[in-house]
This record gives C-alpha cells, sequence and structure tokens, in this order.
C-alpha cells in the first residue's frame, strides 16, 4: 500500500546526509522488497529469540524519522525504546563520537584511564536529584546497571534481600530476569533464577484507585510481613514504569516508600533507564515527585544511541566496593562516553526539557480527545515525551477494565503499515506507548496521530 505524502527534504545534517528526510512516506508495501530478502537472510543466521517488532531493515536515520531499505519513511515514536532520545544520528552526538573514534576507542578505565569517563560522572553527579557528594560506575547497558546497583547495595547495607514492584520490568540477565514481572517472554523456560528477590505490589492508580500513602502503606505492609526491612539490600523502583505500561504512581506514593527505605536503612534505587535523561522534561523523572534516590540507574538516552549505562548515587554508598570490586572491560567506553557528553550539553544548549514538555502538550490533548471517540481507550497517562494509552473492551470496558491486547495489536500494525513505529507495552500487551525522540516536530506528531485516529476507526 502506498501513502501519497509529498516527497521530503530538509537542511544538511551532520550525518553527512543532505536533504535528511522529516516526514512519512510509504512508496512500497510493508515490509517491501528488500526488507523481506534481508529477513529471510536474517532467519536464517540470527537466533529467532532475538525477535524484530517491526521487520523493516533500517538503511538511515535522522531526527524522528528512519529510512528504510526500501526508501520508505517512518515516523519514529520508539526511538528504540527510549534510547535516541535527542533524535537519531543528532548533529551534535555524531560530530563528538566522530572526533573520539580517530583519538581513542578503548582504554579498559580500571587499567588506564581517560578524562571523558570521569567527565560523564561529574555530569551525573551535577543532574541526578539531591545535593550531596555522588560518585558514578558507568557500564555498557541497562541490566549491567541495575545488576551493579544492587551489588553495590548487597556490599553497602551487608544485606542480601531485594524488593521491587509488581509490573517492573529490569533487564534480561539471570539477577534482573528475576526482578521482572512478567513471565512472557522475559523468564518462561530460562531458569532457576536468582534468589531473594521479593515483588511488592504497586501503585497502579487507574486499577487500584489507591490514593499515594494507602498503595505506599500496601507496599509495605506486604515487604514488612513477607521479608521483613531488616534484611532488605535495596528497593529497586522504576518511577515511571516502562515496560509495565507507564503508570504514573499516585501522588505521595514513592516519597512513602523512599521515607521507610531511609527510615530502615534500605537503599533506594531509581531505575531511570527508560525515563530518565530528559524524556519526562526533567533530567530525572524522580524529580517530578520530589524523590531523591540514594542510587540512580541511567542508560537508554545517555549516549545518544550509543551503549552506555551507569549507577550514580551517594558517595558512601558507591565506595563501599573494595578496589578491583567493580568493572567490566568495556564500561564507560571513550566513544560512548564523548556522545554522552554531546547529550548533556545539547540538553542544555537546545533546551530539550522544554522540548519534552511541548511534546505532551501536543499529544496529551490529541489522545483525551481520541479517548472520547473512542471506548476502548480506557487511560491516558504519562509525562513529557512519555505517554501511553492503556486499551479496555469495548462497551463495558470503561467499568471492567478488561484488556484489550487485539486492539493494541490491531492499531500498532496499521501504523507500521501506514509508516508509523508505535510501540505497545503493558504486562497484558493493552497499552500503547509514545516514546518519541525530543527532536520530534509537531508537524510529525499531528500526521502521526491522524494514521492512529485511522487505525482506531478501522478497528
Ligand atoms: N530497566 C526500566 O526499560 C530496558 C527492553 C528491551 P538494557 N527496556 C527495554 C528488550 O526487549 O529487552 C530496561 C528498562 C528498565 C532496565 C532495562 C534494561 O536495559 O539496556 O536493555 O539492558
Amino acid at each position: 500500500m502506498t501513502d501519497t505524502l509529498a516527497p521530503t527534504v530538509s537542511s544538511t545534517s551532520s550525518s553527512g546526509r543532505s536533504g535528511a528526510p522529516s516526514e512519512r512516506r510509504v512508496v512500497t508495501a510493508i515490509p517491501g522488497p528488500k526488507s523481506l530478502a534481508l529477513h529471510e537472510r536474517r532467519n536464517a543466521v540470527v537466533a529467532s529469540g532475538a525477535a524484530s517488532g517491526f521487520p523493516v531493515y533500517i538503511d538511515h536515520a535522522h531526527g524522528a524519522i528512519i529510512v528504510d531499505v526500501d526508501g520508505n519513511q517512518f515516523i519514529d515514536l520508539g526511538s528504540g525504546i527510549g534510547v535516541t532520545t535527542i533524535g537519531h544520528t543528532d548533529d551534535a552526538v555524531v560530530a563528538a563520537a566522530r572526533q573520539q573514534v580517530g583519538e581513542l576507542t578503548h582504554g579498559l578505565f580500571t587499567i588506564t584511564p581517560y578524562e571523558g569517563y570521569v567527565r560523564v560522572a561529574e555530569l551525573l553527579a551535577e543532574h541526578t536529584p539531591g545535593d550531596f557528594p555522588k560518585k558514578s560506575l558507568l557500564v555498557n547497558a541497562g541490566a549491567e546497571a541495575v545488576e551493579n546497583g544492587v551489588k553495590i547495595a548487597r556490599k553497602y547495607t551487608g544485606r542480601k534481600a531485594v524488593a521491587v514492584l509488581d509490573h517492573a520490568f529490569h533487564g534480561r540477565t539471570n539477577l534482573t530476569m528475576a526482578m521482572n514481572y512478567k513471565s512472557m517472554p522475559y523468564k518462561l523456560g530460562f531458569g532457576p533464577f536468582a534468589g531473594d528477590i521479593h515483588h511488592a505490589p504497586n501503585s497502579y492508580p487507574y486499577h487500584d484507585g489507591l490514593t499515594g500513602p494507602e498503595a505506599a502503606a500496601r507496599t509495605i505492609a506486604f515487604l514488612d510481613k513477607t521479608v521483613g526491612a531488616s534484611d532488605l539490600a535495596c528497593l529497586v523502583v522504576e518511577p515511571i514504569q516502562g515496560e509495565g505500561g507507564f503508570m504514573v504512581p499516585a501522588e505521595g506514593y514513592l516519597p512513602a516508600l523512599q521515607k521507610w527505605c531511609t527510615e530502615n536503612g534500605i537503599v533506594f534505587i531509581a531505575d531511570e533507564i527508560q525515563a530518565g535523561m530528559a524524556r519526562t522534561g526533567k533530567y530525572f523523572s524522580s524529580e517530578h515527585f520530589g524523590l531523591i534516590p540514594d542510587l540512580v540507574l541511567s542508560a537508554k538516552g545517555i549516549a545518544g544511541g550509543l551503549p552506555l549505562a551507569a549507577v550514580t548515587g551517594r558517595a558512601e554508598i558507591m565506595d563501599a566496593s573494595h578496589p578491583g570490586g567493580l568493572g567490566g572491560t568495556f564500561g564507560g567506553n571513550p566513544v560512548s562516553a564523548a556522545a554522552a557528553i554531546a547529550v548533556f550539553d545539547s540538553i542544555e544548549t537546545k533546551g530539550l526539557l522544554a522540548e519534552a514538555t511541548r511534546i505532551e502538550n501536543t499529544l496529551k490533548p490529541e489522545l483525551l480527545r481520541l479517548q472520547k471517540k473512542f471506548d476502548v481507550i480506557g487511560d491516558v497517562r504519562g509525562i513529557g515525551a512519555m505517554i501511553a494509552i492503556e486499551f479496555v473492551q469495548p462497551g463495558t470496558g470503561a467499568t471492567t477494565k478488561e484488556p484489550n491486547a487485539a486492539a493494541v495489536a490491531a492499531i500498532s500494525r496499521y501504523a507500521f503499515e501506514h509508516g508509523v513505529i508505535l510501540l505497545t507495552a503493558g504486562t497484558y500487551g493493552n497499552v500503547i506507548r509514545f516514546l518519541p525522540s525530543l527532536a520530534i516536530s509537531d508537524e510529525q506528531i499531528l500526521d502521526a496521530l491522524s494514521v492512529i485516529e485511522d487505525a482506531l476507526a478501522a478497528l
């Protein structure tokens, strides 16, 4: 199928391409013939477990537009699950990475260090919540940051038990699999899992109807009864849950948990891997809730598309590990570090925190309008460029709130075929999430929404 949209041209970008596209354009069936051919090659040699939700093969991308090998142009509302937060091939990131590649690509910081790692740690100390001495450890990916956060908290407290919340996602390593809520597809058949992980009820205002203090009392009572506060090394929380479906906790929920942690010597760890790095209009989503976590975990958007992750927190906690106790071959790679420095710089110089708020102001009223028109939209929620809609069954859905995964799958499929990459989420697969880059324009958002409205009408 072909959407007849004008071909697009814009100014030269420093990704080295002139005429970087800025509009959606579908010129072949989706996936197109070249993508199909690549897919066949891939099926012969790539593990099936690493399946792709949208099997169009990317040729290049810039800003909020992905161009596939068949020349189709997609509006990207997923940013590689919240990674290219400041935009695909952001000019400053590309320039910094190019420069760094020619100077140093590897040093192994724990053997022979370099300045970029130190500078990223300084920027994290400056921009994470809390006004106290902070230190960082740099690693490669989100799951590795979670692993190290837990490891550091255990060493500091001398305790072993770990608490997480229902609907959480923390990664795909053995420890982090155990910390995830959902069995399929993350855990089923992959055990045995790390022990002493305790899953407590969360705050999910659309479903539980509890106030923040009520939901916190429930979480705390559960952990007190089933574990005992004095056995807990840490509580790991996504301030806005990502894979779980962008639940914004009820007011007062997170501060009450933090207070309980502080009173009981439990390290409060904010997993900001999806919600952090300017996505919600603050450097870290914890700031929306007045939280000052003991440890903050960053990854995804921190290096504009290059692999980098971090554990940042109170110096006395971070320093609990003996020298040599923390590390890893590639952690804090110089090219990734240079890219991260460019990301922090761009957030300031391009006013990207305000861009996240602009995106919310464009997206949310439109989604609320669609909610009035289509009864399958049960809830619209989120902050900044992290907005979701939860789908329920038509008719009785508004009262029963019964999940409607079929509608989500159909809308995401329709959007894909019409040039919009639209990610799903939610424990029951009934959430559509908007994670656009902060470079997306209002025109691009409204164009994508027109496709989504058509998809809703076609249900
Ligand atoms: N914590 C809150 O969102 C990664 C998962 C993609 P890694 N979320 C995307 C997939 O299918 O595996 C994530 C997250 C939160 C931790 C992680 C893990 O980050 O960089 O994927 O290891």
